[in-house]
């Protein structure tokens, strides 16, 4: 029986991943940890304190549970690394080389890291990037993907680690929150129109980016884990794809449940992100690969998105 660690289990990705987890493979194969404690359910199942960057602690978590797969799921988004450059390039990238030596030590047998859209930059072909391109990414956190997959396509070429990667397009869910990235908004927007308030939009109307359902999200990520060696035959990261849309284009999608709902645009420093990331992904070789394909669309996620606030929002007042 496989044994899983959650590195970053309280996060956006971390918490719903957790739970999904948890369902298809029994709660006490499924070990969540973060630096922060456990809220709600995932406090309902075995749950670790785990500093990333720490590889003793990160030895003794594993020999502890008898791990043999990590979720590696600690990152500091695009945004927020911009403001920490040092510590961003360092969380991200030390913890990454800590569990690519635990596999390439044997301590576990398999990882998924994931990737992300910020690999592409400026050069980068922006409508249907394909899988191999022009990658000039100039975001720290962009940099620190891009040399992430380098090191796991090298870690898989010389010591046989076992390592799976998907490129996460600017993911949106209603179970919790993200921080510190370029796509928040996207997020962000739903809160506000359920409230009934006007939202602020950080990026310019015509701001097109790659996104997807969270659910699609998780669905990626455990079908990545889940396929025979042999199919996975990229071992950077996988191009996938949900959907492209603008801030104009969401806002109008929601505009079909809550027509009087307002939008004002104010770009910030993340305009200039958005504006070195695609437009939209082709994700031809996840289709055919391991058979990858998303459920949802735009108005999909909109209808599910405003239903699920709502219902939330109702049981707070
Ligand atoms: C971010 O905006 O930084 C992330 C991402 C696209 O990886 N959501």
């Amino acid at each position: 029986m496989e044994k899983i660690l959650i590195l970053g289990a309280c996060g956006q990705v971390g918490s719903e991943l957790t739970l999904a987890l948890r369902k298809a493979f029994g709660t006490d194969n499924v070990v969540a940890s973060d630096l922060n404690k456990p809220k709600g359910d995932l406090a309902e199942g075995p749950f670790e304190i785990l500093d990333a960057t720490d590889k003793a602690a990160l030895l003794s978590v594993v020999q502890k549970h008898s791990i043999t797969q990590v979720y590696h799921l600690v990152a500091m988004l695009s945004a927020k690394a911009e403001e920490n450059p040092v510590f961003g390039w360092d969380l991200n990238m030390t913890s990454l080389f800590h569990v690519l030596d635990l596999a390439k030590e044997r301590f576990i047998n398999k990882i998924f890291w994931p990737s992300s859209i910020a690999v592409f930059g400026p050069n980068t072909p922006a409508d249907n990037t394909p899988q191999h391109t022009t990658m000039d990414p100039n975001t720290v956190y962009g940099i620190s993907k891009q040399a992430g997959e380098r090191w796991c396509e090298y870690y898989h070429e010389k010591y046989k680690v076992d390592v799976r990667s998907v490129r996460y397009p600017g993911l949106i869910g209603y179970k919790t929150l993200p921080g510190g990235g370029t796509t928040d908004y996207a997020v962000d927007i739903y809160h506000k129109a359920v409230q009934s308030a006007p939202f602020k939009c950080f990026l310019s109307q015509n701001t097109k980016l790659p996104m997807m359902y969270m659910d699609d999200a998780i669905s990626a990520t455990i079908d990545i884990m889940q396929v025979p060696k042999d199919k996975v035959k990229i071992r950077s990261s996988y191009n996938i794809a949900g959907m492209s849309f603008s801030p104009k284009e969401l806002h109008e999608s929601i505009q079909a449940t809550y027509p009087d709902f307002e939008i004002s645009y104010k770009p910030d420093f993340r305009q200039a992100i958005a504006d070195s990331w695609p437009q939209s992904i082709d994700d031809g070789f996840a289709r055919k690969d391991w058979g990858w394909s998303p459920k949802y669309d735009l108005n999909k996620m909109t209808q599910t998105m405003l239903n699920n606030l709502k219902k939330l929002l109702e049981k707070v007042e």
